[in-house]
């Protein structure tokens, strides 16, 4: 693994603990996590169970003994550290957003075709697909169980940057995250409302909006947190992203992404209203999902609850009895079964790089359209 911040916790929580829990076809040895401070990936390795740390990871990539590469640094050394190491015959697990350019998104899409054809496989770390209720609403739709989609609203909602004093981190920076809400949470957005509906945005108009220009440079840290000290820099990514898609088969979309929505803390909310019904996931209750079937009878007819723990649910039946909930982990222990479930079948995992360089494009389309007076915009 390759970083160890936030996602870097994450993601070692679903390597260490996916075994545990569901019958996995390989294997899995978390054996070296990399960082560029020696003595604070020492103490992420012992904390996060990691036989060894290094800090070159051009050194680990080329060892014989490692088969996996995760990369969970901020989006500017992506497509270096994965284009290497599928190039060195690693299978790759990279976090979103794929990269900070549909230009970095196109190679590192092209290193992963010609690794597959060696059978090395790359996955981009989308988790909230895999968080059951999302998975099911994803199975309900495809069953037809809400009809022809005509709708669908996409909004993540995040609040921690609502204080004009919070500082300056490399999320807010473009050189280092690529963009703002719109790549960060953005992203997410996109990728669940295309997961669920199984339809693509393949037009868009938006606006994008920086809302504090400028704030304290951090004193030390680069996460979430940080230590703030006097002097203040500017903020170079959007603060609130709108945009409208036009979906394929015609389905029009609403698509908002922001860290300045005062109290929304981690919402990520997806409703798709179709001809015979209609679903609504919200993360902030990831164990529930609200399904309106319109075909019931008028006396019957309203959203209903559905409480997503039964072992049917997707998977769920590994980890405990019916109405004992999941939390946010366990994504990332998902996201590891179906990695080494791929790579162990020999299939394509999806989210492929394929599928983030798409959604790169999306996120550019709404960068030019907003420089464009919202002008429509065709997704290339
Ligand atoms: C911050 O907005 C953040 O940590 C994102 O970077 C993650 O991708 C998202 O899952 C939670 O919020």
């Amino acid at each position: 693994m390759i970083g160890h911040g936030f996602m870097g916790a994450a993601h070692s929580q679903g390597w260490r603990v996916a075994p545990r829990f569901f019958d996995l076809p390989r294997a899995v040895e978390m054996a070296v996590v990399v960082g560029r401070n020696a003595q604070a990936v020492a103490d992420a390795a012992a904390k996060w169970g990691w036989a060894e740390s290094a800090t070159d990871w051009r050194a680990v990539i080329a060892r014989d003994d490692i088969d996996v590469v995760d990369i969970v640094t901020p989006g500017d050394s992506h497509a270096e550290i994965a284009i290497a190491a599928l190039q060195a015959g690693k299978h790759v697990l990279c976090e979103k957003p794929l990269a900070n350019t549909v230009a970095e998104a196109e190679a590192m899409t092209e290193a992963a075709e010609r690794a597959a054809e060696r059978g090395i496989r790359s996955m981009v770390g989308f988790t909230y697909r895999r968080v059951p209720a999302a998975t099911f609403a994803r199975d309900l739709v495809a069953a037809g169980r809400i009809g022809d989609v005509r709708q669908v609203r996409a909004e993540y909602l995040q609040d921690w940057l609502s204080d004009a004093d919070a500082p300056l981190t490399w999320r807010l920076q473009k050189d280092r995250a690529g963009s703002g809400s719109l790549g960060d949470i953005g992203a997410h957005a996109i990728d669940l409302a295309e997961y669920i509906t199984g339809l693509h945005v393949e037009r868009v108009s938006g606006i994008l909006e920086t809302l504090v220009a400028e704030r304290p440079l951090m004193a030390e840290g680069i996460g979430l947190s940080g230590t703030a000290s006097s002097e203040r820099g500017a903020v170079t990514v959007d603060d609130v992203a709108l945009f409208t898609g036009r979906l394929s088969g015609g389905a029009l979309a609403s698509f908002e992404a922001t860290r300045f929505r005062t109290g929304r803390k981690n919402a990520l909310r997806v409703e798709v209203s179709g001809s015979t019904g209609a679903l609504s996931f919200d993360l902030e209750r990831m164990n529930e999902l609200e399904f309106y079937d319109a075909t019931a009878p008028d006396t019957e007819l309203g959203f209903r609850r559905i409480l997503v723990t039964e072992h049917d649910h997707p998977y769920l039946a590994p980890w405990w009895p019916t109405g004992h909930m999941l939390g946010y982990e366990h994504g990332f222990s998902h996201q590891v079964v179906d990695f080494v479930t791929a790579i162990a079948d020999g299939t394509q995992p999806r989210p492929s790089f394929g599928d983030g360089l798409h959604i790169q494009r999306v996120l550019d389309a709404v960068e030019r359209s907003s420089e464009h007076g919202s002008a429509w915009l065709d997704v290339e």
